[in-house]
């Protein structure tokens, strides 16, 4: 990505004391301006200062979530902190620290022990408000947890959080101990049948093989919870063509959610994002060429081989959901 960097310092006299300062700062991009961009300003040991900037999608959940279908994305984190402090992490990126409620939860979260090598990780369960009352992080009574024979024991008195084990066992062991830790993204609604997570690009896809014209695909994705996908990044064009089925004809296409109804040229998503300012553009040789037989095409598809063709919209084609987690 070409980015361009502007730099300001504001506050060059900051204690000696502090890693971070006051400094202003901007980056701007050159070319793929739907982004939104993260900036760090920091100053290092050296005393120097750095800046880095990330881009920011829409939605962007960290890697390393998985889907416990029933349950909710789910990470075991190996950084190992204290209770408090794993529940500030899970809530900085958008998660809590995980409630499982019933026996499929837990049953969820024991498969990734085994991925990870790690033996046990903290809950977001804890009696610190009521001895003996256990409750989620957001205060709710949680029941069915598996307790470990001779569990809950509130050892030396102090015991008041929740960890769960590769035994498939809880304890209740004191906040202070750092232990890995498993974060809990809920989702805003239930996953229809045939979605499937794909970590890397952030979102729940389905590839519907019956095949609709463009505004009844829009409406069947609609009525999934979801939206016609929208391949904006390199990792989601790419995860698009993950799903697509091996045996059906390579250049097979599929639409996904642009138009160029409103200016000829211009695809933009149903919210309005514009297809040129995005980082995934791949244009199959002689694309767009707006013409089927002397008919326009001002829908957009995506070929298993990862190109795009302009292809009309009351053509109908086999189409790509996406659902934001
Ligand atoms: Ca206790
Ligand atoms: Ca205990
Ligand atoms: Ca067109
Ligand atoms: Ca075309």
């Amino acid at each position: 990505m070409q980015v361009l960097l502007l730099l300001t310092l504001a506050a060059a006299f900051a204690p000696a004391h502090l890693t971070s300062v006051d400094l202003s700062c901007d980056c701007r991009l050159w070319h793929l301006r739907d982004t939104s961009i993260n900036l760090h300003c920091v100053r290092g040991q050296d005393g120097a200062s750095r800046v880095s900037c990330q881009t920011a999608e829409e939605v962007d959940i960290p890697a390393g979530y998985r889907y416990i279908p029933g349950f909710a994305l789910i990470k075991l984190y190996g950084t190992m902190k204290p209770w408090p402090g794993a529940k500030k992490a899970c809530e900085d990126e958008g998660a809590q620290l995980a409630v499982p409620r019933n026996s499929a939860h837990y049953d969820g979260l024991k498969q990734f022990f085994k991925a990870r090598r790690l033996g046990w990780g903290n809950i977001g369960v804890t009696d610190q408000a009521s001895e003996g009352v256990f409750v989620g992080v957001d205060g709710r009574p949680v029941g069915n947890i598996p307790w470990s024979p001779g569990q809950p024991d509130n050892h030396q008195g102090i015991e008041h959080c929740v960890d769960y084990n590769s035994a498939g066992g809880s304890n209740d062991v004191d906040c202070a101990n750092a232990a890995p830790y498993f974060c809990e993204r809920p989702l805003r609604a239930p996953i229809p049948e045939g979605y499937v997570w794909m970590g890397d690009a952030g979102r729940f896809y389905k590839v519907h093989y019956e095949r609709r014209v463009f505004a009844e695909a829009a409406r069947e994705c609609k009525a999934e919870n979801g939206r016609l996908a929208v391949t904006d990044t390199r990792r989601r064009g790419e995860a698009a063509l993950e799903l697509f089925d091996l045996d059906v004809d390579s250049f097979q296409v599929y639409l996904v959610g642009f138009t160029d109804q409103a200016v000829e040229g211009d695809f933009v998503t149903e919210t309005g994002r514009h297809l040129r300012d995005m980082e995934f553009q791949a244009w199959g040789i002689n694309e767009p060429n707006n013409n089927d037989n002397g008919r326009p095409e001002n829908c957009l598809a995506l070929s298993k081989r990862g190109f795009y063709n302009d292809v009309r919209c009351d053509n109908p084609l086999p189409f790509i959901c996406e659902i934001l987690p």
